[in-house]
């Protein structure tokens, strides 16, 4: 196995507070570990999202850049390494992903019109709804089957993909495709895909963006697992995915390598020129976005350092090690690991717990009484929609626990104990009842959902 590339300069201390404690603050988040203190959490895989750690490069570039209102130099090396990697000719930087999303979103999407993803993530999915649009997921069929170990199970299902355009071709204002697919487990997408999808947009003439918050795993997936790309570089990979598209969203808190910050690109300069109109008025000038410069120069940096095979090969056999050791304990994990988390199927993890009481939630609760562990419910808090008419609960295929793995933060014998707990929790699953949600919101309601445990 691949060592870590890099030595580590400064440490963070965490604790692991006593058992009787972690249930006390768990009841008292109302069992959704979004409210829980950071700091009563010994070790965080909610998210790999913002919780990378920077290298000496990064903040060294952070602290001699000059803060500018406009025409810092850290947005030109920006623009540059934009160029250099994905090569698009227009780029706004955003404070976060969702941001260049709701730029994209409410430019181009009319109410009523489609956008059709192979899946999109809760934000994207918000966003476009948010725009008066409506989201369709495309996944591959083999996506909802999360035994079955094949090479690309994020792609676009894209026969289903071109009916749904034939049938309502006036309608469908643009297709998208997250790399990788986190919604069926950080899967990723295989050039071959991203070439077809990218063919039957422009057959119809439909604007193709890409949700490229991981980017550079994707890449590296295509380079070790499909045919004619083991030879070519990173880079390559990158700029052949990225020419293949009118655009992107980007959200660098993942490969990036960055605690904030995103960017929406494209090669569409009336698109862009109509983005950077918005821009200024909801994020700031288009030098900054919604960011200070030095987060610009992190991001810029960062850009570099994702992209390098080192670091993919460490990140992505770190991920696996963890997945390793789950599967070979029988756990009920999602095949193949994915780039940036591994995730455990809930609905066979707890067979007894019906979907309705959350089974992927209500481990994450016992993840955290049982070892202080933070993860993340991705199934059916995350994405089940109440139906209008009947006030139900419509129910996702999958009810997924994301145990996600920030980058360059964690070692292996962080993930050993990590595996150790969840094991222990597989041994006494019989035992373990489910949540009721006693509280929702509409939008992105598993942020701010309440729950409470069933006793009996
Ligand atoms: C995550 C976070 C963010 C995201 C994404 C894709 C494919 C856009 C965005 C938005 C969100 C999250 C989920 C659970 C817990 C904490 C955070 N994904 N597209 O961890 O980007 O956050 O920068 O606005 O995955 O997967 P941004």
């Amino acid at each position: 196995m691949m060592p870590e590339p890099f030595r580590i300069k400064v440490v963070e201390e965490i604790k692991l507070l006593p058992k009787k404690e972690r249930e006390k603050k768990i009841k008292e988040a109302g069992y959704n570990l979004f409210n829980l203190k950071a700091e009563d959490v010994f070790i965080d895989l909610l998210t790999d999202s913002g919780t990378s750690a920077m290298s000496d490069v990064q903040l060294a570039k952070m602290i001699t850049t000059r803060q500018a209102y406009a025409g810092s130099e850290s947005f030109y090396f920006l623009e540059e390494t934009i160029k250099e990697i994905f090569g698009f000719k227009y780029f706004l930087p955003t404070h976060q992903g969702r941001a260049a999303e709701h730029l994209l979103f409410s430019t181009i999407l009319k109410k009523g019109q489609i956008v059709i993803n192979n899946s999109h993530f809760d934000t994207t999915r918000a966003n476009v709804k948010l725009a008066g649009g409506i989201p369709i997921d495309c996944p591959v069929k083999d996506a909802y089957d999360t035994e079955k170990d094949l090479p690309f199970k994020g792609n676009m299902d894209t026969e289903k993909l071109e009916s749904i355009v034939k049938k309502k071709r006036k309608k469908v204002a643009m297709i998208m495709m997250t790399i990788t697919n986190n919604s069926v487990g950080g899967q990723p997408v295989s050039l071959e895909n991203i070439r077809e999808t990218s063919k039957i947009a422009r057959k119809y003439k439909i604007p193709f963006f890409i949700d490229a918050c991981r980017f550079a795993e994707n890449a590296y997936f295509i380079k070790k697992r499909e045919k004619g790309n083991e030879k070519r570089s990173i880079i390559e990979i990158v700029k052949e995915i990225f020419s293949l598209a009118d655009g992107c969203t980007f959200s660098a808190k993942k490969d990036a390598l960055v605690n904030i910050g995103g960017f929406v690109a494209t090669n569409n300069k009336e698109l862009f020129e109509k983005m950077r109109e918005r821009l200024v008025v909801i994020e700031g000038f288009p030098t900054y976005g919604g960011l200070a410069c030095r987060e610009l120069s992190a991001m810029a940096q960062g850009l570099k350092e994702a992209t390098k095979e080192e670091y993919l090969e460490y990140r992505v056999s770190q991920v696996k090690y963890l997945w390793e050791k789950l599967f070979q304990a029988k756990i009920p994990t999602l095949n193949p690991p994915g780039g940036h988390a591994v995730f455990i199927d809930g609905k066979r993890f707890f067979p007894h717990i019906p979907q309705e009481n959350f089974p992927s939630q209500t481990l994450a609760v016992e993840l955290y009484i049982e070892g202080g562990i933070r993860g993340v419910e991705i199934g059916t808090s995350c994405f089940g929609e109440i139906d209008k008419k009947t006030g139900k609960l419509i129910l996702p295929k999958l009810d997924l626990l994301r145990l996600a793995i920030p980058r360059r933060v964690y070692t292996n014998s962080h993930l050993d104990y990590v595996a150790q707990i969840l094991i222990q929790i597989y041994q006494k699953r019989e035992k373990i009842k489910g949540l009721k949600r006693v509280y929702a919101p509409g939008l992105l309601s598993h942020f701010l959902a309440k729950f409470e445990r069933i006793t009996r």
